[in-house]
């Protein structure tokens, strides 16, 4: 079912597509939902060239057909449609489940508009119940790890921050980074929490997104719903 939702809101965005667009494309299976409909569109004539946000992604657009360029060659795009995982009413958004917070972020933010596609079940009143990707960088992994949990629990925030993967076999992102997972729970002050984070010299990127989507068509039971 929550599938169908992913679809239906992969829909509404591909209503703000049109032909000769430089697109942005995220990463996750909703974001596979709308390459999908962007693969028919260029089979259909559509003029479209495309930034992936993940090898992942990239894979599925190049099966597709999907002129593919980077943001070297194409450092302005126009639009990028991309997943979450937690959005709130302010479009404030938990990303990098998937493990590709960081180009999502870069790519996000080389767009004129950015757009997220997602089902209801990820439209929540206070992020932070999906644990918080952060992407760090492998040298000095438990200096930067006790170093978050010192800034985050001087904002009042406490929780497990652990190894995505584990110490054997870490997950290692397309730019070769680990990733923290931090379980805050609630995250009453997330602008707070960013600026926080971002200051942490072995932090890399982290998976809040604030002041970066332009808009949500979110998908559940009762319909599509854009948020602006
Ligand atoms: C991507 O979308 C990631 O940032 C996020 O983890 C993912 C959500 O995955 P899915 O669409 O499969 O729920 O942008």
């Amino acid at each position: 079912m929550s599938d169908d939702f992913k679809r239906a809101a992969a829909v509404a965005a591909l209503a703000e597509v049109q032909s000769g667009m430089r697109l942005g494309l995220g990463t996750g299976s909703t974001a596979d939902h709308f390459i999908r409909l962007i693969g028919e569109k260029v089979a259909a004539g559509f003029d479209i060239l495309a930034v992936p946000t993940s090898e992942r992604t990239a894979e599925l657009a190049g099966e597709l057909g999907i002129p593919l360029s980077t943001l070297d060659e194409t450092p302005e795009l126009d639009l990028t449609v991309d997943g979450a995982d937690e959005l709130d009413r302010y479009l404030r958004l938990v990303k990098g489940g998937g493990g590709a917070l960081l180009r999502e972020k870069i790519v996000a933010t080389a767009s004129a508009r950015m757009v997220v596609i997602a089902d209801s079940s990820k439209l929540v009143r206070m992020i932070g119940a999906f644990p918080l990707p952060i992407e760090v960088v492998p040298f000095g992994l438990e200096s930067t790890r006790r170093a978050i949990m010192s800034n985050a629990s001087a904002l009042g925030l406490t929780g497990e921050i652990v190894l995505r993967g584990g110490k054997e076999t870490p997950f290692v992102t397309d730019g070769g980074h680990y990733i923290l997972d931090a379980s805050f729970r609630q995250i009453a002050a997330p602008e707070a929490l960013s600026e926080s984070l971002g200051a942490i010299p072995g932090v890399v990127e982290h998976g809040l997104f604030i002041g970066i989507a332009d808009a949500a068509y979110v998908a559940g039971p009762d319909g599509t719903e854009c948020l602006k």
